[in-house]
Parts: structure tokens; C-alpha cells; sequence
């Protein structure tokens, strides 16, 4: 029985807004959050032991992390080469400098040779000795338009015409390589993908928008015995009959708050020998204990003693050592009785903790029209902010057009109906939120690192 254990977005390094400075190391806690969570799946690996370790991709937050957290992470996977456990590194779209190429700070495992190790930083089939025999591992890495198409090749063309014939280039490229498997031997998918049928939490939804996917039916395929995924946080098996698993294990801590109530954790996959077709395999999500987010969400603009209102949706026990967001609705005459010292207080038992007010004017016209939120066009809603935004006016179209190119949208705007100018809009109309936020700072503060913040739904990718 082949065994191998499957974890993937790591991001290492990410999140530092939502840690504080561990006064025992000097670090960041997330990074040692990260870095538990890292090792204990190491610890797993080497107690089994496996015979194979598959990561994902997206190990660091960008493609230049820091020395210290570079070395957090090598520290752990150094421990794979030590017990002799093959291990296959692959590049996600966090690893990839902005042009696509390299991954350098995986590829330093190549470079130095570390035993046993393979850096997946292109589309490759690798052959693998492990202690149940070979293996194959056919790696893919997140796959931009430079991976299989050259600049002249997609010169005039719009982004969905560039997203088919990538597709094809693929599916060739994925057949060529299907051809040259050996039946016999146990065969792994390993790749850096988001799919047409992958699920990811609301906030995310308008980040994301509709970005490059690739249907599921180009990856479940029968010559597979497993396709381990990476780049979706939340975990899930894309493929039900699981002929073959189609799994993404998630992230392995929760990155930021649209992760609040996913389980993290990794995956223990199991095949048995045999020849193609008759090899079972068998998967296990395995959870990890991370770091509990905690968003809390009180109106006091309509009661007569803000604070206290505020004080009770406070709970010390259920926020001990999370990280807690406090969102709350305030009309601006009523943030003076909120003695934000109190609030403070009540919050002391959180890990690190963020208020945010957001100001209620009861004379406002609305910043956007009524929208349901669920299922918004992101250009949609893009728009209509930027018919609300005269200051912007003369950059929304080209706002507009950048916004298309990201999502990859070819066809022309859907338009929105919008009061042409603010005295147009309806009096009757439900007063506007404004948000401002200041990060909590009592006693254990947070660097605050605006960039990373991602939990308003900015554009993000995954
Ligand atoms: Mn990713």
C-alpha cells in the first residue's frame, strides 16, 4: 500500500496583520502559527511514515519571502529529506514572479539538491522510487498565458480567446503526457489549479470573479489514481464517484477572515498496488487545530446605550485566542458615549482583535443602488460604485477596462440603471454605511500591514 500525504497553501510568511510580536522568539505569532501547522504535518509524514509528500503550491505569500520565514519552512521539509521521504514541491500562482517564470524560492530545493526532493515548476512527469516502489507524478503548476503560449501567438486577441486556445494547448499537453504513463505503475496528478466546479467562500466570490478555470473533466481522468489540487483554501473533493479523487486539501491555516469557517487541515491517501484499474485509493481529510477567527457583528444605531450593547455581544470565553473582528453600525452622534478603553477590555482575552465602525448618516443617499450581494456581477458592481463616484469619473473607464481584462471578460458591460447625479437619488432611500476601521491596539498590537488585508473583498487571487 502506497502512502502519501497531500497538503498544499501553505502561504507562510501571510496573514501578519492578524498576529502580534511574540515577545519569548520577536516573531510575528502567525508565522508560528504557520509553522505549527506545518509541523504537525511533517511529524505526521515521519511517524507513518509515507512513502510520498505532495505540496500543492502557494508556500509563501509572494515569490520574495523573508529570510526568516524561508528558513521556518526549509526547516520543516528539511526533516522529509532527513527520514528519506520523497517529496514534491510544486509552483503556485503566490511562488511565480509577476511574469510567470521561475518560482525561485522552490526551485532552491532543486538547485541544491536536496535528496528526494522535486520541484514541480513546469508541466513534467517525474518517476519517483519510494519505499512501495515508483510512482508517477505528472506536475502542474499554475499555468499562466507565457507557460504554453508565446507573446506573438496571442498578440489582438481578447482575454477569453487566449483562455481557449490555453485550454487546448493543455489538453494536448496533458494527452501527450497521459500517453507516456506507464500503466502499472501508481499515477498522481499534481497540480495548481483553480476548476469550474470548485467552491470558495462569498467574501471570495467577488474577489475572484470568473478568472481562468479549467473544467473538471480535463483532470478526472481514468489514468489517475489521485489528482491532488492546490490553490482553493476550503477543502473539498471535486470528484463524487471518487474515480479518481479530485481533492483539494486546503490551506493548512486559515489566511484571513473568509476562511473563518472552513476546517483546515491536510490529506492521508492511500493506493493499493495492482495494475490500472484495479488499484483502489482511498482519502482521509485530516484536521489541524487552527487558529479560531472570530467576526463579531452588532448594530447599536438604534439603541440608547451603545456601549453596552456593544460590551454584551462580547463573549471573553468564545474569543479566547482568536483572532476577533469587531464590525459595528454607529450613528456618529453616538461614538462619544462608546468608551473605546471598555471595549478594549472586553476583547483582552482575543488573540489580536480589529474595530471596525461603520458610521450610519442618517441624511445620506445610498452609495449603491439595491443589489443583491450573493450573486453580483463583479463589473456590475464596479460600475455602479463608479457611477456613484464623480471624483472618479475621469478614470472609470479605464478602471473599467483593466477590471474586464482581470476577469476576462470579452464581451461588452451589462449596464445598470443609475441616478445620473446625487440630487437624483430618492430621499427615501436607506441611510449609507461608510466603514473606517482602526486595528486593535491594546495590548497586544498587530503590525498592520494595509497591502495584505483581503478581507473587505479586494481583488485577490487565492
Ligand atoms: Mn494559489
Amino acid at each position: 500500500m502506497l502512502k502519501i500525504l497531500h497538503l498544499s497553501d501553505i502561504h507562510m510568511g501571510g496573514g501578519f496583520s492578524h498576529g502580534r510580536i511574540d515577545p519569548q522568539t520577536g516573531l510575528n505569532t502567525r508565522l508560528l502559527d504557520f509553522t505549527a501547522a506545518l509541523e504537525r504535518c511533517i511529524d505526521r509524514a515521519i511517524a507513518e511514515p509515507v512513502d510520498l509528500v505532495l505540496f500543492g503550491g502557494d508556500a509563501f505569500p509572494d515569490a520574495t519571502p523573508l529570510p526568516m520565514v524561508q528558513e521556518a519552512f526549509a526547516q520543516q521539509f528539511c526533516r522529509l529529506a532527513a527520514a528519506n521521504i520523497p517529496t514534491v514541491l510544486l509552483v503556485g500562482n503566490h511562488d511565480q514572479h509577476a511574469q510567470g517564470r521561475g518560482g525561485a524560492s522552490l526551485c532552491i530545493y532543486r538547485t541544491l539538491g536536496v535528496p528526494g526532493f522535486v520541484v514541480g515548476d513546469t508541466l513534467a512527469l517525474h518517476r519517483l522510487e519510494t519505499n512501495q516502489g515508483p510512482v508517477q507524478v505528472l506536475t502542474l503548476p499554475w499555468l499562466t498565458r507565457s507557460t504554453l503560449l508565446t507573446k506573438r501567438q496571442t498578440e489582438g486577441m481578447a482575454l477569453a480567446e487566449v483562455g481557449a486556445l490555453l485550454l487546448d494547448r493543455l489538453q494536448a499537453a496533458l494527452e501527450g503526457e497521459i500517453r507516456r504513463l506507464d500503466p502499472d505503475v501508481p499515477t498522481i496528478l499534481l497540480a495548481h489549479l483553480m476548476s469550474d466546479r470548485a467552491q470558495f467562500g462569498a467574501e471570495r466570490m467577488l474577489g475572484v470573479g470568473k478568472g481562468f478555470s479549467i473544467p473538471l473533466s480535463t483532470i478526472a481522468r481514468s489514468e489517475f489514481d489521485y489528482v491532488a489540487l492546490g490553490h482553493v483554501h476550503k477543502h473539498q473533493n471535486l470528484n463524487a464517484s471518487n474515480e479518481p479523487p479530485v481533492v483539494y486539501p486546503g490551506s493548512i491555516e486559515r489566511v484571513d477572515f473568509s476562511e473563518e469557517n472552513e476546517d483546515k487541515g491536510y490529506v492521508m491517501v492511500s493506493i493499493a498496488p495492482g495494475k490500472r484499474g484495479d488499484r483502489a485509493t482511498t482519502w482521509e481529510f485530516c484536521p489541524l487545530p487552527a487558529r479560531p477567527f472570530c467576526t463579531l457583528r452588532v448594530d447599536v444605531s438604534d439603541c440608547e446605550d451603545p456601549l453596552d450593547k456593544l460590551l454584551r455581544a462580547i463573549d471573553p470565553d468564545k474569543i479566547t485566542d482568536a483572532v476577533v473582528r469587531l464590525v459595528y453600525r454607529v450613528r456618529a452622534e453616538q461614538l462619544h458615549h462608546i468608551e473605546l478603553a471598555a471595549v478594549r477590555d472586553r476583547l483582552a482575552t482575543a488573540h489580536t482583535y480589529s474595530l471596525q465602525a461603520e458610521l450610519v448618516s442618517q441624511l445620506a443617499r445610498p452609495r449603491l443602488p439595491d443589489m443583491d450581494a450573493t450573486n453580483l456581477d463583479p463589473l456590475v458592481a464596479l460600475e455602479a460604485y463608479l457611477g456613484e463616484r464623480s471624483d472618479l469619473r475621469a478614470i472609470a473607464d479605464d478602471m473599467l477596462a483593466a477590471a474586464r481584462d482581470l476577469l476576462g471578460y470579452a464581451s461588452p458591460m451589462i449596464r445598470v440603471d443609475l441616478p445620473e447625479s446625487p440630487e437624483a437619488a430618492s430621499p427615501e432611500l436607506p441611510a449609507s454605511v461608510e466603514s473606517m476601521e482602526s486595528v486593535g491596539s491594546g495590548s497586544p498590537t498587530s503590525e498592520a500591514q494595509p497591502s495584505e488585508r483581503s478581507d473587505s473583498g479586494q481583488l485577490r487571487l487565492l
